[in-house]
This record gives structure tokens, sequence and C-alpha cells, in this order.
């Protein structure tokens, strides 16, 4: 198992810096992110060029470096191998994982969106290093959401995948039902909004990440 992906075996929050919700304070918010001791973050800009995506995703890189944490990169396999991230994420319609292989150095990250059972299958199956798994809840980030899978669907996830590769949900997710989500197994929480639109987004990020390391929370699926 590479390194990254050890660093992902471990339960807590797994940050997404969204730079269409954030804009120009994305470099604060990463690092308010960071502080809360999330492993793994994800860079997200829907409808970015190239260009400024890359170079948001280096200073992704250097900032997750810094703290320990692996830099994720949205869709892009291209933008993560050239920034030198830790790992790319790919939807149902983004590179398959074997494509994305072979743009990616050996030991980086490769994380698939999955909205059903066939679907977390077919990742586990083509060697997915991690399962993102939802929307758990309703959520008003996406454009056009998947239909709400449910917290005893994310259950049924985590029975599946029995610990072979650290289990993502997203979708919805808030400090108001991170214990829920962490108490169905899986292992980071995925948040935007209620991170990243918070007050006081910090404190938010840490609180999250406290909720799902808490002893008890969760079931241990990858302890
Ligand atoms: N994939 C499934 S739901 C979602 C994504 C990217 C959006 C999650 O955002 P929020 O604000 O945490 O519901
Ligand atoms: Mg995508």
């Amino acid at each position: 198992m590479n390194a990254s992906i050890e660093k992902m075996f471990t339960r807590g929050l797994y940050g997404i810096l969204d730079v269409g919700l954030v804009g120009e304070s994305s470099e604060a918010m990463l690092e308010n992110l960071l502080c809360s001791g999330a492993p793994v973050v994800q860079l997200r800009w829907k409808g970015a060029a190239a260009g400024p995506m890359l170079e948001a995703a280096r200073l992704l890189q250097e900032v997750c470096r810094r703290y320990g944490a692996t830099s994720i990169v949205n869709d892009r396999a291209d933008v993560a191998a050239a920034a030198g991230a830790g790992g790319v994420h790919l939807g149902q319609h983004d590179l398959t994982v074997w494509a994305a292989r072979a743009v990616m150095p050996p030991g980086t990250v490769i994380g698939v969106s999955t909205h059903d059972l066939d679907q977390v299958e077919a990742a586990l199956s083509v060697g997915a290093d991690y399962i993102g798994f939802g929307p758990v809840f309703p959520t008003t980030t996406k454009e056009v959401p998947d239909p709400v899978v449910g917290l005893d669907l994310l259950g049924e996830v985590v029975n599946l995948v029995k610990g072979r590769v650290p289990v993502v949900a997203i979708g919805g997710i808030t400090s108001a039902n991170a214990f829920d989500v962490a108490r169905a197994g899986a292992d980071l929480a995925a948040v935007i909004s209620d991170v990243l639109l918070a007050n006081d987004a910090a404190g938010r990020a840490r609180h999250i990440h406290e909720i799902m390391t808490a002893r008890g929370a969760g079931q241990g699926s990858v302890a």
C-alpha cells in the first residue's frame, strides 16, 4: 500500500477546497481545512481552465505537503500529474481508473465517485484506491446531484468494501449528522458547504474531523 493511501486509512474529515464557492479566499480556506487535522484535501474547481487549475493544484500540493496531508485533484488526472499531487478523484464520466493510472505516477491515489452498489463493485474491480459514495443526504452544492443514497445504503457499502479501501461519504454532511455518518462506518466525511460557508470555517472543519475520529464513532472498517 502506498504512503498516500496509508495516510488516508484513518478516519476523519476529507476536506474539499471548492474554488467556485470560496474564490479569492482559497488559500486561507486551505489552511483552515488543514488545521483541522484532515488527512486529505481535494481541489474542486468546476469549469476552470487547465492553466489556473494547475496553479491552484500546485499550491494545494505544496501546502498539503507542509501539513503531511494528501492532495487530491478533482476530475483532471493531467492536472494532478503535472502538479505532483497525491492523487486524483474521478467521477463516473471522467477518465477510467486504468486511463488515469497511465497518466499518474506510481504510488499516487485514484479515488472514484460511486452512487450505487454496482458502481462500488465496478470501482473495486478496477483497483480504485478509495470509494467516494453519495450523496448521503440532499445537497445543493452539486448542480445535478444523483439520487440521495441514505445512511442504510452507506452501511451496505461499508460492508461490501470490507475495509479493503477507505470509504468516503459525501453529500449534505454537516456537523449535525457527521456522527451518523461515522456510525454507518464511513472512514472519511467529505464536506463542502457546511465547512466552507460556516462563519468559523476552521472551527467547523475541526469539529467535523473530531466527530469522525472520536472513539466509538465508527465501526472501524479500516482500523
Ligand atoms: N458529490 C456528491 S454530493 C457532492 C459531490 C461533489 C456535493 C457535496 O457538497 P455538500 O455541500 O457537502 O453537500
Ligand atoms: Mg468529476
